[in-house]
């Protein structure tokens, strides 16, 4: 592979492994395709690249079901997916976590179709998207959603009396839909009313559930760092060993865990036979510390991986 690509083109292409629908994929190539320089040195991968869409755009399926109508285009680090009843408070914690301007309405309904914006936290952006109320009668595409996301962020109305009851409800519409091992935050939402603490009280010590106020702000900063948490994701930084400083600009989020090896393999194939050492570097430290293949990253390491 040429060496000068610039370094979004290595934090685009790990998408591409991560990508389940085919647009995404296409998009994904379209954008490798766009930001590849244009010279010798990058023909080939530019061949490359525009074989493999060209493949993928052979075989396109022709739009005619529901559930293709409305996937949503990943973006960002990861994505998640909000999901309650009506009137929960869905689209106001949506543009509470966001820059989204959804319409909120004290009536049922107004949100019809899956809409996704971005949350920032920090130097990363993670995906969240709205949907409608959640029933057993919810339409297949929501379920579809639901499963393809990294996690969920359930919401409740605490000032109604019946949460207990929406909780339960809600844990049987997983179960039947098979959703069992997807990562949930239980909110229950509208704390500023009085008669939600009567109800937190009453479910508390059956749910774990954080209170929050999507209207009043309440509990909402607290809340990036944990849906931070709940995914599970750790950033790494790459360090260039003839550039001063780091690509802080780029941060490649990996899964907590994650050993050094498997972030060689997605900056580049040969990384893993040509890989020699690496140099660690923390935030809060000048010296650097020498780390082999199986080093297990920590959040905002800086790596510089020499090779032979
Ligand atoms: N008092 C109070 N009202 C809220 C809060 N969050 C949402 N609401 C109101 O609840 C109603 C439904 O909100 P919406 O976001 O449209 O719910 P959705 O149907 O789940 O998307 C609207 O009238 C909101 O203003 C909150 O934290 N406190
Ligand atoms: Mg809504």
């Amino acid at each position: 592979m040429p060496t000068n690509l610039p370094p979004q083109f290595y934090t685009i292409s790990e998408k591409l492994k991560e990508a389940k629908t085919l647009e995404e994929k296409i998009s994904i190539l379209e954008t490798l395709l766009a930001i590849t320089p244009k010279h010798k040195g990058t023909q080939k991968l530019q061949r490359d690249i525009k074989t493999k869409l060209a493949k993928l755009k052979g075989r396109k399926p022709k739009k005619t079901k529901r559930e293709t109508l409305y996937s949503i285009q990943r973006e960002g680090a990861r994505q998640i997916v909000i999901i309650g009843r009506a009137n929960s408070g869905k689209s106001t914690l949506l543009n509470a976590l966001t820059r989204a301007k959804t319409k909120v309405a004290s009536y049922p309904f107004t949100t019809q179709i899956p809409k996704p914006a971005m949350m920032p936290y920090e130097d990363i952006l993670i995906q969240l998207v709205d949907t409608p109320p959640l029933t057993e009668k919810s339409p297949p595409w929501l379920k579809g959603i639901m499963k393809e996301s990294d996690g969920l962020l359930a919401i409740f109305d605490l000032s109604k009396d019946s949460v207990g009851g929406d909780i339960k409800n809600l844990k049987e519409i997983l179960n039947n839909w098979r959703i069992t091992n997807k990562k949930i935050l239980f909110l229950g939402n509208k704390i500023d009313l009085e008669k939600s603490a009567i109800n937190l009280q009453k479910i508390g010590a059956q749910y774990k559930i954080k209170a929050v106020s999507c209207l009043k702000k309440i509990g909402i900063e607290e809340l990036k760092k944990e849906i931070f948490d709940l995914l599970e994701i750790i950033r790494v930084y790459t360090k260039s060993p003839n550039k001063p400083s780091p690509d802080f600009e780029h941060p490649f989020v990996l899964k907590k865990n994650s050993q050094l090896i498997t972030l060689a393999n997605q900056i580049h194939q040969d990384f893993t036979s040509a890989f020699k050492f690496a140099k660690l570097f923390k935030l809060n430290s000048k010296k650097p510390r020498i780390v082999g293949k199986d080093y297990i990253f920590q959040d905002k390491d800086i790596i510089e991986i020499h090779t032979r």
